[in-house]
């Protein structure tokens, strides 16, 4: 797994030293309100639970399923919600986490679903922001790290469902999937 990685772009450490410092902001912007934090299937599982973990005072949490990507680097633009949420949204402060904000296809999609169930409030927390590659305008109200346009690896995301368990966030080798 971690020879089709051409370089680590962000280690372990810098992962979890950040994940604690937007616990800690989280916590400030959101006290004395009740939050339910939606983390997006599959990529932000392994943020999410980090994210949570780190939060000392009480959140819910949700999970929903979406896709936009298959098998391939490329987004196809089409977003399928896979699984729903389970719990009402309406009324409720709701914090998005995901894992990346590539062209923002889905994000936009996502918040304008949720925008339609009436929350309080409704904001977004990813971890990477790869900014170049933007198509549509979507709001972050908290962003881990922004990063390069290289498709990258780890820390729950993919190529083809694989590499999301390695602990660090590293560029994949274009030969890996020059070659799926
Ligand atoms: C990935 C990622 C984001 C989305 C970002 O999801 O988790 O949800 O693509 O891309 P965009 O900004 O160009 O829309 P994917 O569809 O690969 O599913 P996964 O989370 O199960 O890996
Ligand atoms: C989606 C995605 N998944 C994994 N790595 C990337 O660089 C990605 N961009 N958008």
């Amino acid at each position: 797994m971690r020879e089709d990685v051409a370089k680590i772009l962000i280690t372990e450490e810098e992962i979890q030293r950040r994940v604690r410092e937007l616990a800690r902001q989280i916590e400030r912007d959101y006290e004395g309100k009740d939050l339910l934090m939606v983390g997006l299937l599959k990529g932000a599982v392994t943020f999410m639970v980090d994210l949570t973990r780190a939060m000392q005072r009480p959140v819910a949490v949700d999970f929903m399923a979406v896709s936009s990507y298959g098998s391939s680097t490329e987004s196809s633009g089409i977003v399928r919600i896979l699984k729903d949420l389970d719990e009402s949204i309406e009324g409720r402060h709701v914090l998005i986490v995901e894992d990346i904000v590539d062209t923002g296809l889905t994000l936009r999609y996502i918040l304008e679903v949720l925008r339609q169930r009436g929350p309080a409030s409704l904001r977004v927390c990813a971890l990477l922001n790869k900014k170049e590659r933007r198509l549509v305008d979507v709001p972050l109200d908290y962003v881990g790290f922004d990063v390069p346009n290289e498709f990258v690896v780890g820390y729950g995301l993919d190529f083809r469902q694989i590499y999301r368990n390695l602990p660090f966030i590293g560029v994949l080798k274009p030969e890996v999937y020059a070659r799926a």
